[in-house]
């Protein structure tokens, strides 16, 4: 690199694992959990010196370029995004901050069930942490979401808060749908999340309609629907796609795949289990559902595809859940612990980013666990408030069930008024 852009502050900050290259292939799970993420050194510092890139924002961030190491793999689409991702110094921090905040909730949410603070239904989300947080690098809140019930992290990546969430798990006043819809049922219409759905890809044709929506208003936004490996092999997934292939709405099929659906294995349950060709004349991409760098770089890329009038897109996610399928599950029957244990060791999206920030020497380890430190507090916080929040009254139990019809025509007919007999 030249010294005059060195002295401009120039830096190319490039994280590369050519071995995880190599060993990437569409079909193995187990091929490029075995990656390593391997830190080439800065280019200002490397004597080959091959790039340079980006600057101090005038904000103070610093801009950064970042590889990542596992390819992308496309189904139909002529150019698939870069490898290389432009983020920032702040984004970064700002994602591991949130993925490790989603990490210590639905840990205290695993807690708090078996204390039977929470009862009923509970889809936990940690392992699958850097779908969401990636996932909303890309997106504004004028964007839609809905998702599965597995549903507590994507109401946090919407804006929505600790207490709405576990308050919502408690069954309490405070919670997101005022404590009667639980696990999942979480809901944001202002951040347009549209919510939790309890019947396995109910979520895919409402996806439809939300695009459908910013159609037909020319708005220009998209509309995410995501669903897991078992719901994609539903068949309402298809009819909703077919729909939007042929309207070319501006749709994001998400597919997580973390590989099980309740305990069956994706090779048990799917005669092709290359869940972003499964589209077929859908455009799909296969990311590395564990790297928020690689799924903010989809979904960026996604969402230009879709606004840009091209139609639908699929993302598959390959994404790993650590705890079993619902808290009913303790997930040890159906995969060894080795098989945890592994990922966990390998590919843990909460640890990759850490494991950023320390390489490319973004914050001091102690600053690392201030950060730790704040969020554990707001969880805890969380948890108290939620406990110290009211049931909701009886008077509550109706309301959102019935939309009170009278006045309201219907083909021109008031239902409610009487006609005479001829
Ligand atoms: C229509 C329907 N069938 C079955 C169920 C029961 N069920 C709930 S979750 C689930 C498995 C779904 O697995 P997957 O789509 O992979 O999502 P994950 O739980 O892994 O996030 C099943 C069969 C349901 N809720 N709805
Ligand atoms: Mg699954």
């Amino acid at each position: 690199m030249s010294r005059a852009a060195r002295s401009s502050g120039l830096k190319f900050l490039r994280a590369s694992a050519a071995a995880a290259l190599a060993n990437n292939s569409e079909s193995s799970f187990f091929n490029h959990h075995r990656h390593r993420f391997v830190q080439i050194p800065r280019l200002f510092d490397d004597p080959r010196g091959r790039r340079t890139m980006s600057s101090e924002k005038s904000d103070g961030d610093q801009k950064l370029q970042i590889e990542v190491p596992v390819k992308f793999i496309a189904h139909n689409i002529d150019t698939p995004p870069s490898q290389i991702v432009d983020t920032s110094k702040k984004e970064i921090i700002d994602m591991f901050t949130q993925a490790y905040m989603m990490r210590r909730l639905e840990i205290a949410a695993d807690t708090l069930y078996k204390s039977k603070f929470i009862r009923g239904f509970c889809h936990l989300y940690d392992g699958q942490e850097a779908v969401v947080v990636g996932m909303e690098k890309a997106l504004t809140h004028e964007d839609a979401v809905v998702t599965s019930y597995r549903d507590h992290c994507t109401h946090l990546g919407r804006g929505g808060t600790p207490l709405e969430v576990m308050a919502e798990l408690m069954g309490r006043f405070d919670g997101a749908s005022k404590g009667m819809g639980g696990s999942m049922h979480m809901y944001r219409r202002e951040a347009h999340f549209f919510g939790g759905n309890g019947i396995v890809g109910a979520q895919t044709p409402i996806g439809a309609g939300l695009a459908f929506a910013y159609k037909y208003n020319k708005q220009p936004n998209v509309a995410v629907a995501m669903y897991g490996d078992g719901a994609a092999n539903q068949g309402q997934l298809f009819e909703a796609m077919n729909m939007a292939a042929l309207w070319d709405l501006p749709i994001i099929y998400v597919c997580e795949n973390n590989h099980y659906g309740m305990g069956t294995a994706i090779e048990r349950s799917a005669k092709s289990p290359n869940y972003y060709k499964r589209g077929d004349y859908v455009p799909g991409l296969k990311v590395d559902g564990m790297d928020a760098l690689a799924v903010k770089q989809a979904f960026k890329f996604s969402k230009e595809h879709c606004v840009s009038g091209k139609g639908p897109i699929v993302l598959e996610m390959d994404t790993y859940r650590y705890h079993g399928h619902s808290m009913s599950d303790p997930g040890s029957t159906y995969r060894t612990r080795d098989e945890i244990t592994g990922i966990r060791q390998e590919r843990d999206p909460v640890e990759r980013l850490r494991k950023l920030i320390n390489d490319l020497g973004l914050l001091e380890p102690a600053e690392v666990k201030a950060i730790e430190k704040a969020q554990r507090k707001i969880v805890d916080e969380a948890v108290a408030a939620a406990k110290a929040s009211p049931e909701p009254t009886s008077d509550w139990l109706t309301k959102n069930m019935h939309v009170d019809t009278r006045n309201v025509r219907v083909r021109g007919v008031d239902a409610y008024a009487s006609h005479p007999v001829v």
